[in-house]
């Protein structure tokens, strides 16, 4: 959807919706169907590919596959074209009489990719971005977009790297951040390529460097799950869930399609715990604990003072959370505060709760406690707790 005039590539404001960028706008757009926990719904899109005299500029090749490629990465599943077939004063890719347009064979190679992809693509759920990139960027945007997924059956993440200079090629870096992965890796695979990746992995994370891109170019990278580790999981169902928090809900985006959740009010509890088993622990070793947790804000949009619609920005906490050792009464893992700004909006986030060495005989509790911020927060949502021994 670029606007006219805009330098190629820079598709970065939504006619009618200036409050938007392309990628707010895609993820506000999921968002719709990611309030409704029960249904599944898959998002498809429709990406321009003409232009209106004075108004729209049609967009290149490159700026097709960026957008394309951005597409699969904020969650869509399908997507089509404004407009297929040309009407009025919409040129089509195809004319009037069925033959193809200028863009035709650009829609057919790019078809072409992502049939090798498309079973990735179905499988793939969309979580909290786990990356950040450096290079690929342009005037509208500072570097590659990158968006983070999860194939809930295997356990592996994909990573959608989007190149958004539609000009020239880049060599992009991508980061991850080794907690909010909540998981060790083994392979990354390019997938369109089916070719091994190198990267390196340090004290807090991953590094894939110089990953080469064509001119608005889209990856979907695979992170494979490193199966050695041993883990533990509690399911919401063996949770103890107080003050008014429910578990067991239908949610179709949660790891064993159920969560937890509460409903946030203005005083604060241990709404969330988990009393673990012990005996699935090995003694002595040492084991980080994960959440997987996400976050309704309050409301979706807002007008600013000149009525433009704005994506709303929680301020203040959303959550803490830590490890009580009820027998002590000590705190094996200090209790630790989360930020709402840095929870996606009903995107779920895996949280690093602590590296600890649970007792073998104390009676220990990990907990969530939702803050008492309903002005920003309206709903915290609990999946699961996992160990992993390290
Ligand atoms: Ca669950």
């Amino acid at each position: 959807m670029s606007r006219k005039a805009a330098r190629s590539g820079d598709f970065r404001n939504i006619y009618h919706y200036p409050g938007f960028s392309f990628e707010s706008y895609t993820d506000f757009s999921s968002y719709q169907v990611r309030k409704d926990i029960a249904d599944d719904a898959p998002m498809w899109t429709i990406l321009q590919t003409t232009e209106a005299a004075g108004w729209l500029r049609n967009p290149t090749a490159a700026e097709i596959r960026a957008m394309t490629y951005e597409a699969i990465g904020h969650g869509s599943k399908g997507f089509t074209y404004f407009v297929y077939q040309t009407e009025l004063d919409w040129n089509g890719i195809v004319d009037e009489h069925g033959q193809p347009g200028p863009d035709y064979g650009n829609v057919q190679t790019l078809f072409g990719e992502i049939e090798a992809l498309k079973p990735t693509i179905r499988r793939m759920e969309r979580v909290a971005n786990v990356a950040t990139a450096s290079g690929g960027g342009n005037a509208a945007y500072a570097a590659a977009d990158v968006t983070t997924h999860i194939d809930r059956q295997t356990g592996d993440y994909y990573l959608v790297v989007v190149n958004h200079d539609c000009l020239s090629a880049a060599n992009v870096t991508v980061t991850i951040d080794r907690a909010a992965l909540g998981m060790g890796i083994s392979a990354v695979t390019d997938l369109r390529s089916q070719s091994g990746v190198a990267f390196t992995a340090t004290p807090t994370g991953y590094t894939i460097s110089n990953l080469s891109f064509a001119p608005g170019d889209g990856k979907v990278l695979k992170l494979t799950k490193d199966a050695s580790k041993v883990v533990y999981v509690g399911e919401d169902p063996l949770f103890n869930v107080n003050n008014g928090a429910s578990k067991g809900l239908t949610d179709v985006s949660a790891g064993d399609g159920k969560t937890a959740k509460h409903t946030v009010t203005s005083t604060r509890t241990w709404n969330f715990q988990w009393f673990w088993d012990r005996a699935q622990l090995t003694p002595g070793a040492s084991y980080d604990l994960y959440a997987v947790v996400k976050i309704k804000y309050a409301t979706d949009v807002y007008k600013d003072g000149s009525g433009v619609d704005r994506l709303f920005q929680p301020t203040g906490t959303a959550f803490s959370y830590g490890v009580y050792d009820v027998t002590s009464n000590t705190y094996p893992v200090p209790e630790q505060t989360k930020a709402a700004s840095q929870m996606e909006n009903m995107f779920w986030h895996t949280v690093k709760i602590g590296t600890f060495t649970p007792s073998q005989t104390n009676s220990q509790v990990v907990y969530i406690m939702p803050w008492d911020n309903p002005a920003n927060v309206q709903e915290v949502y609990v999946d699961k707790f996992y160990f992993v021994k390290r």
